[in-house]
């Protein structure tokens, strides 16, 4: 806390003296020094309420988030919901609880039922039901009967949620669809989001033969990445930090460090778009290096405008444009290249009044030029809204994802669940950053938690960046503060996220 008052009190100072940010933003000296130079503790400042009001806003938002997994298929006269509401493990195998919502939507009551539920593996047997029904597993099903007459009887309008199970299975099983049998007749439910639900994607360590060689040009197919041959892909990327303050990690060996030992694929240039952090014109030429590196070694490069002090990406449009223009010139025809166009709009601007107007424009601005990159739109609170942006996503546009930013020690499951959200309703997500670290950046690691989002993104096959790489004293670098080696690091050189990462990116 002490910490905090005095890089407040930096802070205020520094914003009183004014106009100092604009000068030696491009010497290009050791990582650290060329932090120090930049004075960046000025946005220390910011930084601290960004984060508090991440954290805030993501508790807030809890109560009202959208159920987990929720399922739901309207018929004419009925419909189930099974919701998965708890999984453990009991010795080698999984136990899982789901809860179902039978409603009667039609005209005429319904007197008695069954509804047999489907999943995508084999159940072993169900331990436990409730609601006045008994169950039945048998194969891939459970079905349920109900045995108590106020459970058998359906009002119009009524609804029934009380019902509820759990399984015993091998490795987890998948709601997929259910058939609902009853004095109306036959019903067959299907499971959106588990046809929604895209494939599991197998991340590949590198052999020899570098990522663009083997997936080429990448485009967006349903909710997923897939690659030359319309196969999904992962991309597993690590983000610079601010290339103003840490241009040195823009290295060609670093690159190709992380490529053959840490499993990453793609590299983010992280290119900070207020002058007020580090933007300048000057900067441009350090992003077409970065970008060349990754073409020369192979590997997926995201140019990212990183929208944060300046929280509506309206603010510095006209620059964003020039900046698109050159860019788009410059790498129409690589085929390596994706452009996120707003690292993190906040700051009071909404969805349809701000940032989708911005992107309509800036996608159009870009295929103006190149016509299949990918394009990663940010999503309003700092790139977390996807399930507010799958409501009204940009419409007659191809390869168009959009950002969820996530960092494992303040955002957890209510953060997952507005993903989920986001997928089962289409929309194609990528994390192009998240930490283990708290939102600030700072405080505690929780490898834990960033296991379990990583887990989670792999079997939605949905890629994932890290930030950041740099050896800034900060629990969200991969390099250790005392390492100024800007490539060949060995173990001993990475901060704890950096040992997690490098675990967690070459572990299947
Ligand atoms: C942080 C940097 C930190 C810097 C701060 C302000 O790690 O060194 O002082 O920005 O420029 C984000 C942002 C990203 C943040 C990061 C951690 O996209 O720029 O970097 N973060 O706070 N969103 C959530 C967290």
């Amino acid at each position: 806390m002490k910490q905090n008052i005095k890089f407040a009190l930096g802070a205020l100072a520094i914003f009183v003296a004014g106009g100092i940010f604009a000068t030696a933003l491009i010497t290009v000296v050791k990582p650290k020094e060329a932090e120090a130079t930049l004075k960046e503790d000025a946005y220390r400042y910011y930084e601290m309420k960004h984060g508090e009001i991440t954290t805030q806003q993501t508790n807030g938002e809890t109560a009202a988030a959208a159920p987990t997994e929720k399922t739901e298929k309207q018929d004419d006269t009925v419909s189930v919901i099974v919701t998965p509401t708890n999984t453990w493990a009991e010795g080698s195998n999984a136990v899982q609880q789901f809860s179902v919502a039978v409603t009667n939507n039609g005209a005429a009551a319904i007197n008695d039922w069954t509804c047999v539920i489907e999943f995508d593996g084999e159940v072993m047997d169900n331990i436990n039901g409730w609601g006045g029904a008994s169950y039945t597993a048998l194969g891939k099903t459970v079905t349920i009967s109900p045995t108590e007459p106020w459970a058998k009887e359906i009002q119009p309008g009524d609804s029934k949620k009380d019902f509820g199970f759990q399984l015993r299975s091998a490795t987890g099983v998948t709601y997929k669809t259910a058939k609902f049998t009853s004095d109306l007749g036959e019903i067959k439910i299907e499971n959106k989001e588990a046809e929604a639900s895209p494939a599991p994607v197998e991340v590949e360590s590198y052999d020899g033969t570098s990522p663009v060689a083997l997936h080429g040009q990448l485009a967006v197919k349903g909710t997923q990445i897939v690659d030359k041959n319309g196969e999904p892909v992962i991309l597993q990327g690590v983000s610079t930090h601010g290339i103003a303050w840490f241009p040195a990690y823009v290295d060609k060996e670093g690159f190709k460090t992380l490529r053959d030992t840490m499993g990453v694929n793609t590299i983010r240039l992280a290119l900070y778009s207020s002058t007020n952090e580090g933007y300048s014109k000057a900067m441009h030429q350090k992003v077409i290096d970065g970008v060349n590196y990754a073409k020369e070694l192979g590997m997926y490069v995201i140019i990212d405008w990183h929208i944060l002090a300046n929280g509506n990406p309206n603010t510095d449009k006209e620059a964003a444009k020039a900046f698109f223009t050159e860019m788009t010139g410059k790498f129409k025809d690589y085929d390596n290249v994706i452009y996120e166009i707003c690292n993190e709009p906040n700051g009071g601007v909404t969805w349809e009044n701000d940032i989708k107007p911005y992107a309509v424009d800036m996608i159009n601005h870009i295929r103006a030029v190149d016509d299949n990159a990918i394009i990663i739109v940010g999503t309003p609170t700092w790139s977390q809204d996807v399930d507010i942006v799958s409501q009204s996503p940009i419409t007659g546009q191809s390869n168009i994802m959009y950002a969820l930013h996530f960092y494992a020690s303040t955002h957890r499951q209510e953060l997952r669940n507005k993903l989920n959200t986001a997928l089962s309703a289409g929309l194609p997500v990528f994390v192009s950053e998240f930490g283990i670290s708290e939102a600030s950046g700072a405080g505690m690691i929780d490898e834990n938690e960033g296991t379990t989002w990583i887990n989670y993104l792999r079997s939605k096959g949905v890629g994932y960046v890290c930030w950041n790489l740099s050896n800034k004293n900060e629990a969200c670098a991969l390099i250790k503060d005392s390492c100024t080696k800007t490539s060949g690091w060995t173990d001993d050189d990475l901060t704890q996220q950096g040992k997690w990462l490098k675990k967690v990116y070459t572990s299947k």
